[in-house]
């Protein structure tokens, strides 16, 4: 009889621990599936904001070509359709797209100063760093950054300085293709970087011109000493639309000294794209080349790490 009861007893705790062992197996197993499907869902969705992005740099290229072969290839101001700003739109999937694109031929190319640059190139560095309060020194020091040579320019800084930083380092002496560069010179700390740019950017040449017709008031203001900051203001108080630089040279005969350095064309550009599907986001940042000749639009680089900022103001009703 005793031993009955004991049998039941052990075989009631036998159930009991296969019951417990298969709730925790099942427990385990749904957990799994809950997290598989999260992350097959983060995936698919970061994987359609790329496609997204991918669609908003094709579109931003055909614009460009359309811009050529339709509008003329003579021709490029703010008020044609690749420089309209393409408004945050819903998407389908819960989320939303938006795209710039920004003319590369509107801003200083720092690579001007490749290969040691013209004296009038390192001068419009230095006008454009002293117009934002930022140290002129810093002209210098890139000019060592991507000079072929490892002698120091006046307050600027070779190999020799970089090599015992914190973090040691050594100039590229040649062309460089992302501006954050401009972060470890010597000299440089975050707010200048931040104030310097906006204005600069770096092409793949040492000899491009800047199209008056999309420049900033900081960029024509350093053309030349001739050159007074309320005739750049008054430059950029108006839509711009010469189709000429002549045209323009004779409204504004002041940067005649700079001729040979202006143009109402351009050829490179740059889109900035953002697009948020669910949770997931994507930022690219694609630069362009657009042949002079046929129009064709090349991308030249792919950044998917480059802080999105929208370039669309808001209005906002004034509190009474
Ligand atoms: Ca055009
Ligand atoms: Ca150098």
């Amino acid at each position: 009889m005793y031993n009955r009861r004991r049998e039941t007893g052990v075989a009631l705790i036998s159930v009991l621990l296969i019951v417990a062992i298969l709730l925790a197996v099942v427990g385990r197993l749904m957990a799994n599936h809950g997290l598989s499907i999260s992350q097959n869902q983060n995936v698919f969705e970061q994987n359609q904001a790329l496609q997204y992005a991918l669609g908003a740099e094709s579109l931003a290229r055909q614009a460009l070509f359309e811009d050529f072969s339709q509008g003329g290839p003579d021709v490029d101001h703010l008020g044609e359709v690749w420089a309209q700003p393409v408004l945050p739109f819903e998407l389908d999937e819960g989320g939303f797209l938006e795209a710039q694109v920004r003319d590369l031929n509107g801003c200083f190319n720092l690579n001007n100063l490749a290969g040691g640059g013209s004296k009038a190139a390192i001068e419009r560095l230095k006008r454009l760093l002293t117009n934002l309060n930022a140290p002129q020194q810093i002209a210098d020091a890139w000019l060592d950054w991507i000079d072929g040579d490892s002698n120091v320019t006046e307050f600027g800084a070779e190999d020799s300085e970089y090599l015992v930083a914190n973090i040691p380092h050594r100039t590229p002496n040649d062309l460089v293709s992302n501006v954050s560069e401009m972060a470890l010179l010597q000299n440089m700390d975050a707010d200048t970087l931040l104030e310097v740019r906006p204005h600069v950017c770096v092409l793949p040449t040492t000899d491009t011109t800047l199209n008056v017709n999309t420049a900033n008031l900081q960029t024509l203001a350093s053309l030349d000493n001739s050159v007074s900051p309320a005739t750049a203001e008054a430059v950029v108080g108006i839509a711009r639309e010469y189709s000429a630089v002549s045209d323009f040279l004779t409204e504004y005969p002041d940067y005649q000294p700079a001729a040979a350095v202006l143009s109402v064309k351009s050829e490179y550009f740059e889109m900035h794209a953002f697009a948020q599907v669910g949770d997931s986001s994507v930022t690219l940042l694609s630069v362009f080349h657009r042949d002079p000749t046929s129009g064709e639009v090349t991308v030249l680089a792919r950044d998917f790490g480059r802080l999105f900022r929208s370039s669309i103001e808001v209005a906002t009703e004034e509190a009474s």
